[in-house]
């Protein structure tokens, strides 16, 4: 418990053996429950993480998306924090940001990786894309979001029941972050932590994702979409 809210950290894990190990290590005591969400991964994160005492729970279908989907559906804590298994954000980080969510008093807290400080942690390409990508959803949502591709957020369950989620794969990041802004009834803050180079090896297919990242956006922004 965190100041009187039930917390749930969820992680999505493909092949992060080495790097779930270094997450799960440092989870703060008062959080009440880690999930960590597999998809099949070939090397032993499923029996590290359960080893450490996370919840794992397998998802089929592969995508970041799919599984962040599935995790969500099994989590039961009052607010979610998310981060990557390849301890690339900080989990230090955690207290730091539900203070500032609990302060800003918003519903969706967005960590952003900006400014970078670590030059290993992200390559020139990298920074240009994530750019790129935060440029076209401010632009195309009218809402200044500095990095729409970040995968630390910490939200309030409740939200997720307004939420439309489609996207299967790495848009998922993007579209989660539009659905909060896009909600009247959500507060939306975002601040910067500091991100460092990841254990293990990038899932992420610079250019393929980046494409289908950026259509994305666009075939969200002209979707019909219906408020309950
Ligand atoms: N369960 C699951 N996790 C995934 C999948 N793809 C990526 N991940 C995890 O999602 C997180 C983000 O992927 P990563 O390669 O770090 O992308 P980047 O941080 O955007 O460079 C990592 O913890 C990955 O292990 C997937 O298909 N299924
Ligand atoms: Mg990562």
């Amino acid at each position: 418990m965190y100041k009187g809210q039930r917390i749930t950290v969820i992680i999505p894990c493909l092949n992060e053996e080495e790097g779930i190990q270094l997450v799960l290590r440092d989870i703060p005591d008062f959080v009440d429950e880690t999930i960590v969400v597999d998809n099949n991964s070939t090397d032993r994160t499923p029996q590290v993480a359960a080893e450490m005492g996370a919840k794992v729970i397998q998802e089929k279908i592969p995508g970041y998306g799919r599984a962040y989907k599935r995790g969500f559906a099994n989590a039961t804590g009052d607010i979610l924090v998310t981060l990557d298994g390849d301890h690339s954000y900080p989990v230090n980080g955690i207290s730091y940001l539900l203070e500032a969510f609990l302060h800003l008093e918003v519903d969706f807290l967005n960590a952003s990786r900006f400014p970078v400080r670590d030059p290993r942690a992200m390559s020139f390409k990298h920074k240009c894309g994530n750019l790129a990508l935060s440029l076209a959803l401010s632009v195309l949502f009218l809402r200044w979001v500095r990095d729409s591709q970040s995968g630390m957020w910490v939200f309030r369950r409740k939200i997720l029941d307004d939420m439309q989620l489609e996207a299967d794969g790495m848009a998922f990041s993007e579209e989660i972050k539009i659905e909060a802004l896009l909600n009247p009834r959500v507060r939306f803050g975002e601040i910067s932590i500091s991100y460092t180079s990841r254990t293990g090896e990038i899932k992420l297919n610079p250019w393929r994702d980046g494409w289908q990242n950026l259509t994305f956006l666009l075939r969200k922004r002209f979707a019909v979409r219906k408020w309950k």
